[in-house]
């Protein structure tokens, strides 16, 4: 804030040493103001002590400044009072001596009606103040009184809030009637004189009423800098400023009817079907409209969007212009689905459409993100796919691509992912720029009013987290509605940064079409049955003021009837439902044109020697000059070195190789998560940092090649839930691109459950549109005690859509093909190699699934965890299953045992079979790709063993881990020949001992069962 330093601060006396450190030049002081910045000299001579000064005290000192600022434009423009004080004032006049009793001055004679006969200065700027005061009062708390709510009834009861606490009183601020006639010179925090200076206290409050009082509320003084609340501030409080044209009332009311006649058409077509419709709040058609024509006026040129079910389908019809056909016939419930996939409810469906804006004459994208019933959910969604088109086109500042999400008042209080959204907007990496929020706020959720859902005054409070200025608007005057989002676009345009349009409005039917709100909300309802509709007041306004004819108005009327009539119609002749019409996000040239993937195949992800020596220089070394690192980094580096020197990588340098060699091949990688640059367990150093330079860093893997494609890695937010969506959102805009969230740990995902839940897991299946996100998810029993030890493997394995219990035929592109059926594809790698190799397989998939990592803890730096170049080489591969490959390989029908395992026990268990010297008897095999299931190897390694008993070995409890998952698969896969042993641990509620000693203890009685050739007769 460029608050200046006040007054009476100035004038307080000064100490000696003080008074010496003043001396030196004193900069010039810039204020915004109404014809731009003013710059004043720093006000010299203000020494004198406050006490000395017989009518100042330190809450004067906004006025003083005031006054200051006119008398150094222009002497005349103050009383003759001030201009005799501040002469005196500058010329160095002692303490208590620059002021002088107007008594004994000539009053100028412009200025003697100002005061009229009062001749006492103390009195006088007493009286100022209060106006000042008064002014600002109205600023900050005008909104309370703004008549919003178009019901009059405001259901909410807000007895501790500081509403209405009588700042409209003028006595409060000790004037009384007498001064009501009086001019007020104004201060520049106001707009409300337009080109007068000076305004009598009536005519002031009668603006500063006009301005925060009526169907507009402003909240916008919390915000803590000076420029932007004087921009708000003369928005709103310029006289006249809201005023329309002819042209623009006319296509106000056009839209009005559209969003009207576009329910009641349903409503008459299909009257027992749910549509959550938008009555008592059409206005929110017009206000989206404005938001894009006045962006696509400022240069945007794509425009992505989220809300929430209620006016959804309207929106799609009058906003983003889907055919009313392709929406009426979703309501046809004998139409075949013609996508694989459960598809989705009418309400929930995403949409993308490229046209021309009417107003602007420019082209323009808009998309609506498919989403779940979660409210909110889709919020950091948007703002991820935001960001990344905006990527993608190098629209650094956000001035093409733009975010607008929509919200219900209930949602917006209640869910938490707001915040954890809001919190995004302004980190460099995440940030799109400013998103326009409305919310559609019908003073109720389901059937709870807000007295009993939020403890705030309004449900848009969480927006002043950001700083954020909020626009409450009575969305029964459209004019007013379309006001407020002119002013908020233009606010995105011009500073980057969210703003919120709070749409006070009512619901006309319940919850939704089939629900009774009399149950619960009576009186509420009792007034909205009395409400008059919103389009027949705004008709009939314009009507009385003859900006339009009653003819004209049920003109437009009919032509829209007549345009969802014949659309109708036209859906009649629909036979099929094509979920693919209603993709948010297409892919052009991805797939082939009929949506298909290009193949079946997935080439080699292996490298050359030369290229994987090539990146591993890269990751050991500093790629600039003069660069100081820290000496531990230096060891690193340097191990690194050795490590490629002797051909192998370790799990650093294995991400380092996948990552290195799809950004020479032109893959955007984005790797974001909490301390993601270093590496939770310090073993990435992604971003290193000058030792001796504040914020100066390096990013190697942006060295790799001179013609590589960037590569984004970025520290997050302290949010799961809200990171992840975003992720999520960013992977949506192109197949092109690795984009991975990692956890700090595993178990950390579960705050992100709903992103999981309803976007990863299903999004394919529900809205047919693929993603490639990578999930990282450190995981392993450690000791370490019941958190951060489990990523919660079971629970990602219970939601795979393999059969457990059907044998797939085992076709030559089995596993090309097992993927592409999959709804995503669960990994834990044993070692860097594999690692490496899923990474890249991710983006050489001819289509896009999610990709879940269980990632190592401990082995990051187990020696045995490391892999050669060899298994790197071009014509190598991701292994699915790494089969045994020691000495009970050689003699495979001597073996006793074949263990199955999946990751890190394996390090576990080759151990304790080196210890017990049965390396020729027991077998281990590798399950690296848990889903979808490797039914073929499996198969082949259990037939190869052909003598052995089968056991799953993991380190996981029995109820959790992967023993559910698999059992029933490796049976299928044997015919049900033979049992599947379990070895691990017992059952818990929790994942892990907190006890160390206990925990030792466990993983020997699971390796001696595991071992134990006897352990499981008792159970045959
Ligand atoms: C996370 C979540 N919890 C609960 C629900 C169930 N639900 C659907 S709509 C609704 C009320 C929403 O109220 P509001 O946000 O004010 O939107 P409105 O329906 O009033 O437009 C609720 C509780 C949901 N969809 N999502
Ligand atoms: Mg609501």
């Amino acid at each position: 804030m460029h608050r200046l330093r006040t007054c009476a601060v100035r004038l307080r006396p000064l100490t000696a040493s003080q008074a010496a450190q003043t001396v030196g030049p004193q900069r010039p002081i810039t204020v915004a103001s109404p014809g731009g910045a003013r710059t004043f000299p720093p006000i010299r001579g203000y020494t004198a002590p406050v006490a000395s000064e017989p009518f100042l005290n330190g809450t004067s000192s906004n006025y003083v400044e005031e006054m200051y600022f006119a008398w150094m434009e222009d002497p005349k423009s103050v009383h003759k009072s001030w201009d005799v004080f501040f002469r005196n004032a500058n010329a160095g006049a002692p303490p208590g001596a620059a002021y002088q009793s107007p008594l004994g001055l000539s009053a100028a004679p412009q200025l003697s009606s100002l005061v009229g006969a009062q001749p006492n200065v103390e009195k006088l700027v007493e009286d100022h103040l209060a106006v000042q005061s008064l002014i600002r009062a109205y600023q900050v708390m005008g909104h309370h009184n703004a008549q919003l709510d178009p019901l009059g009834i405001s259901c909410v009861n807000f007895d501790d809030a500081p509403v209405n606490s009588g700042f409209q009183d003028v006595g409060f601020y000790g004037l009384d009637e007498s001064d009501l006639d009086k001019v007020f010179r104004l201060p520049t925090t106001t707009f409300i004189g337009g080109s007068e200076s000076a305004l009598p206290l009536k005519e002031i409050i009668r603006r500063l009423e006009m301005a925060y009082c009526q169907h507009i509320g402003v909240e916008f003084m919390f915000i803590n800098d000076l420029e932007q609340c004087q921009w708000i501030r003369q928005k709103f409080e310029t006289p006249g400023v809201m005023q329309f044209t002819l042209e623009e009332k006319r296509t106000l009311l056009a839209r009005m009817v559209r969003s009207t006649r576009f329910e009641e058409f349903l409503q008459k077509k299909w009257s027992a079907e749910k549509r959550f419709g938008l009555e008592g709040c059409e206005s929110l058609i017009p206000a989206l409209k404005t938001i894009i024509d006045k962006s696509s006026e400022n240069g945007v040129e794509n425009v992505i969007m989220g809300m929430p079910h209620r006016g959804r389908l309207n929106v799609l019809a009058n906003v983003i212009r889907k055919e009313l056909e392709q929406i009426f016939c979703q309501f046809d419930s004998k139409l075949e689905a013609a996508d694989e996939g459960s598809g989705d409810v009418k309400y929930h469906l995403g949409m993308y459409h490229r046209r021309i804006n009417r107003v602007t004459d420019r082209n323009i994208t808009l998309s609506l993100m498919a989403n779940p019933s979660h409210l909110e959910a889709v919020d950091p969604v948007v703002q991820g796919k935001t960001k990344a088109e905006q990527f993608y086109c190098g629209d650094n500042d956000g001035n093409r691509v733009m975010s607008i999400l929509l919200h219900g008042d209930a949602a917006f209080a209640g869910q938490g992912i707001v915040y954890e959204t809001f919190h995004l907007s302004d980190l460099p990496s995440y940030t799109t720029h400013g998103t326009v929020h409305v919310v559609a706020n019908n003073q109720i959720g389901f059937t709870t009013d807000p007295r009993m859902a939020r403890s705030s005054p309004y449900p848009t409070d969480v927006a002043r987290v950001v700083n954020a200025p909020i626009f409450h608007v009575n969305a029964d005057d459209p004019e007013a509605v379309i006001y407020v989002c002119k002013v908020a676009a233009e606010w995105r345009a011009t500073f980057h940064k969210d703003v919120v349009v709070d749409l006070v409005c009512y619901r006309r039917m319940g919850h939704n079409e089939m629900d009774e709100p009399m149950f619960t909300q009576p009186l509420m309802y009792k007034q909205i049955k009395k409400q008059k509709p919103v389009l027949q007041k705004y008709a009939e306004k314009l009507i009385a003021e003859g900006a339009v004819s009653r003819q004209e108005y049920e003109e437009e009327i009919a032509k829209y009837d007549k345009i969802c009539e014949e659309a109708y119609n036209r859906s009649k002749d629909e036979k099929i439902l094509h979920i693919k019409h209603w993709l948010d996000s297409p892919w052009p040239g991805f797939f082939t044109l009929d949506g298909q993937p290009k193949s079946m195949s997935c080439p080699s992800t292996g490298l050359t020697e030369e290229n994987l020596n090539h990146i591993g220089t890269v990751a050991s070394s500093v790629p600039v000059e003069d660069f100081t690192i820290h000496g531990g980094l230096s060891r690193i580096l340097k191990s690194r070195a050795e490590m490629v020197q002797k051909r192998t990588v370790d799990w650093a340098l294995g991400e380092y190789m996948a990552f290195g060699s799809l950004l020479q091949e032109g893959i955007h990688i984005r790797l974001s998560g909490q301390d993601v640059e270093r590496g939770t367990f310090s073993h990435r150093h992604h971003v290193l940092h000058d030792q001796n330079v504040d914020k100066r860093t390096c990013i190697p893997m942006n060295h790799v090649s001179p013609d590589q494609a960037p590569y984004t890695v970025c520290n997050s937010s302290l949010s799961e839930y809200g990171v992840l969506g975003f992720e999520l959102g960013f992977a949506m805009a192109s197949p092109n691109a690795l984009i991975l969230w990692e956890a700090q740990f595993g178990d950390f995902h579960n705050t992100a459950q709903c992103i999981i839940d309803q976007f990863i897991c299903p999004g394919q299946a529900k809205w047919v549109r693929q993603n490639g996100i990578v999930l990282l998810l450190p995981h392993g029993m450690e000791g370490m005690g019941p958190e951060h030890s489990s990523a919660r493997p079971e629970r990602f394995l219970q939601m795979c859509n393999d059969d457990p219990d059907v044998m797939p035929p085992l076709t030559e592109d089995f596993a090309v093909r097992q993927l592409y059926d999959c709804n995503w594809i669960v990994v834990n790698c044993s070692n860097p190699g594999n690692y490496f190799h899923v990474l890249r397989r991710q983006i050489l998939l001819p289509y896009r699934k999610p990709l879940i990592v269980f990632t190592p803890k401990s082995l990051l730096r187990h020696p045995e965890a490391r892999s050669s170049f060899d298994e790197m080489l071009p014509g190598t591969h991701f292994q699915r299953l790494i089969p045994e490959g020691g000495a009970a390989a050689e003699r495979p029908e001597e073996v006793k045992r074949l263990i199955f395992c999946t990751g890190k026990v394996y390090y576990e268990l080759t151990k304790e079979r080196r210890s017990r010297g049965m390396e020729d008897v027991v077998a281990i095999a590798r399950i690296e790709q848990l889903s979808p299931f490797p039914f073929d190897q499996v198969k082949a390694e259990s037939e190869r063993f052909s003598n052995a008993d089968l056991v799953w070995c993991q380190e996981e409890h029995k109820n959790q881990g992967y023993y559910d998952y698999v059992k029933p698969r490796i049976r299928t896969t044997i015919e049900r020949a033979k049992p599947v042993w379990y070895a691990g641990r017992g059952p818990a509620a929790a994942p892990a001992t907190g006890n160390k000693k206990a925990h030792l203890m466990e993983l020997q009685r699971f390796l001696d069962n595991a071992f134990g050739l006897d352990a499981f007769k008792d159970q045959q």
